[in-house]
């Protein structure tokens, strides 16, 4: 059998790691020998004639693939090229937003044949299984499909997996090398669930509200390997890595035991550490914790069943900086109740906090399928306004509240943005503290937007080979060539790209691999020889010949 899975475009402002469900959906799949391949449409291009290709190459008999609520369109798209293309292959999604909206969702779109609900480890075996057996999905736990008649049929959910049962993501399929160089953080989950009741996240309802965690040796294992992949940040997307303190402790320690040298940032919650906690963190090299605190306003923070206080929120941003650890903290404007005055705390709020060494950032409220904000809006002060899933990006309002429109909610936030880049502005004029991390990060930013247009006009794959007379150029010369052939219809002049490729090369996120009298440029898709330590050129190794 085989399975092709497909994640979905999303911007690059949206900070896109490698996708780790469809990671774990495929070492799921590969632990009884499916064929799997993972499509990164972030990392490549869509196009009609290169999915004709791969379907007609590759001939899954599955197509499956992954969607929050903002790239759900996208992931719609695909799976409707997909059915034009090839009509009898199973069309098959999972992720949150499906998880939520499935009977809508199905209702909607004859193109997707399955929805997997929930965690998807165990249910995609048994519907693979089902496939080969006689496809009555009534059989298979934890999905919802069209029945005979049309009707929408939801199977009973799967019980919980057991996270130390599951392999390790099958990362060797994503095209890591792409991701490292276009500077995004890799991604590990050590635990799933989460306990907490807040009314605009669906974290307790998509993993339950137990944290199941895995053991710390599986977990060190997991964070040895990345270690050696060279991303400048590991990110512990566990919903609270701090939530059961036992489990942070163990792995900490582990990290420690083993001498490991990473650093690595986590979610937490204000009132879910200390500073015994927070010291053990640090030592095992966390850098960045971020915290939920959404509003400033105590009778909001209730309102939202957050559970947290303004007094925790201060003492925990006190105890990270003491500790060493940056804090970020992020909010949400626009939640039920939300007033031009609950507004204003939270503005000075940031700024408070931000003298005291905590960065924050701002979200709009998106109600999500799935969230009480949304299956209850009719019991809180609140409208949605739109039910375009592509709206739900968080960074424009799509509600309003009986004291503050979508339109005041948005001029906040133009308002915030504008004083934000003043700021800036003064600090670039004066040489202030900022000045270097922004002229960093924009030198950043011209190299993975250069290598992002690369990626999507395939400019390695269709100007990185030419054959050459007598003896192979220099590297030097190479990388020229190169320069000025990926340069020719883009704005990023010869000498420009010679230079972002010089440093692609010394950085490995592009090889040379000559043959046969031709000079052939790739990719480092599999990260090749970035491997330092030996546990990981062992992986390496394998991934290499396995690629
Ligand atoms: C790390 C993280 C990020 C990172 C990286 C995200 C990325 N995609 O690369 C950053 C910080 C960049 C980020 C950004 C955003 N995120 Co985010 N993020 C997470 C977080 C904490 C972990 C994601 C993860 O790796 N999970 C672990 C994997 C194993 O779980 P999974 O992806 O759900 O996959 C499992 C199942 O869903 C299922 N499955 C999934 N896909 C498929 C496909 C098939 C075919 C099958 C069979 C099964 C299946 O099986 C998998 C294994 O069990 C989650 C919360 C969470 N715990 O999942 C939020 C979460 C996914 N993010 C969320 C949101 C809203 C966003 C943003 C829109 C933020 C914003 N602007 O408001 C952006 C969107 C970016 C994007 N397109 O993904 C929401 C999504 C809610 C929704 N309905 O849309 C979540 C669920 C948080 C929450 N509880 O509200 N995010
Ligand atoms: S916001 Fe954080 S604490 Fe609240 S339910 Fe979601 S993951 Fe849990």
């Amino acid at each position: 059998m085989r399975v092709l899975l497909v994640n979905p475009p999303t911007p690059l402002s949206e900070r896109p790691n490698p996708p780790l469900g469809l990671a774990f959906v495929a070492a799921a799949l590969e632990s009884i020998d499916v064929d799997v391949r993972i499509y990164d449409l972030v990392t490549h291009p869509l196009g009609r004639e290169r999915l004709t290709r791969l379907l007609e190459e590759f001939r899954p008999d599955i197509v499956g693939t992954t969607a929050v609520t903002m790239t759900f369109h996208n992931a719609v798209a695909v799976l409707r090229e997909v059915k034009q293309i090839a009509p009898e292959v199973l069309t098959v999604m999972g992720g949150p937003h499906v998880t939520f909206a499935t009977e809508q969702t199905l209702e909607k779109l004859p193109e997707l044949d399955i929805i997997v609900m929930g965690e998807g480890d165990r249910t995609v075996i048994d519907l693979c299984c089902e496939m080969e057996r006689g496809r009555d999905w009534n059989k298979v736990s934890g999905i919802a499909f069209r029945g005979d008649d049309g009707e929408i049929v939801v199977t009973p959910g799967q019980p919980v997996v057991d996270v130390n049962d599951l392999p390790q993501p099958a990362r060797h399929l994503l095209p890591l090398g792409r991701y490292r160089a276009l500077r995004m953080p890799i991604s590990i989950t050590t635990a799933r669930g989460c306990p907490f009741p807040c009314i605009f996240c669906s974290a307790r309802d998509m993993a339950g509200a137990k944290i199941r965690n895995r053991t710390a040796d599986i977990v060190v294992d997991e964070l040895e390997d990345l270690a050696g992949l060279g991303f400048h940040q590991i990110n512990i997307a566990d919903d609270l890595f701090t939530g059961r303190k036992k489990h942070c402790l163990s792995v900490c320690d582990e990290i420690l035991a083993r001498g490991l040298k990473i650093t690595w940032s986590c979610y937490s919650r204000v009132d879910t550490i200390n500073p015994d906690m927070l010291a053990r963190m640090k030592q095992a090299g966390c850098t960045t914790m971020a915290f939920g605190i959404e509003s400033a306003n105590e009778e909001m923070l209730k309102r939202v069943r957050k559970g947290i206080t303004i007094p925790k929120t201060l003492a925990a941003i006190e105890m990270c900086v003491e500790a060493g650890i940056d804090p970020h903290c992020s909010f949400i404007l626009g939640l039920p109740g939300e007033s031009q005055e609950t507004l204003a705390e939270t503005l000075a709020f940031c700024d408070k906090i931000s003298q005291m060494g905590a960065s924050y950032g701002m979200h709009l409220l998106a109600p999500f399928p799935g969230t009480a904000v949304r299956e209850q809006a009719d019991s809180f002060d609140l409208e949605i306004l739109t039910d375009d899933w592509s709206e739900y990006h968080a960074n424009r309002a799509i509600v309003r509240t009986s004291k503050v429109s979508a339109d005041d909610l948005n001029a906040l936030v133009d308002d915030w943005t504008r004083c934000v880049e003043e700021r800036l502005e003064q600090d670039r004029r004066e040489g202030g503290p900022h000045a270097a991390a922004e002229a960093e990060g924009l030198a950043n930013l011209e190299r993975i937007l250069f290598y992002h247009e690369l990626m999507m006009n395939e400019g390695i794959e269709c100007e990185g080979t030419w054959s050459y007379d007598g003896s192979a150029p220099s590297d030097d010369d190479a990388l020229g060539e190169l320069g000025a052939r990926t340069s020719r219809d883009s704005e990023t002049s010869a000498e420009d790209a010679r230079r972002i490729l010089t440093q692609a090369y010394s950085e490995r996120h592009i090889i040379r691999c000559d043959d046969d009298g031709e000079v052939r440029w790739q990719w480092n898709d599999r990260l090749v020889g970035v491997a330092e330590n030996s546990r990981t050129s062992d992986l390496m190794h394998r991934v290499a010949l396995s690629a």
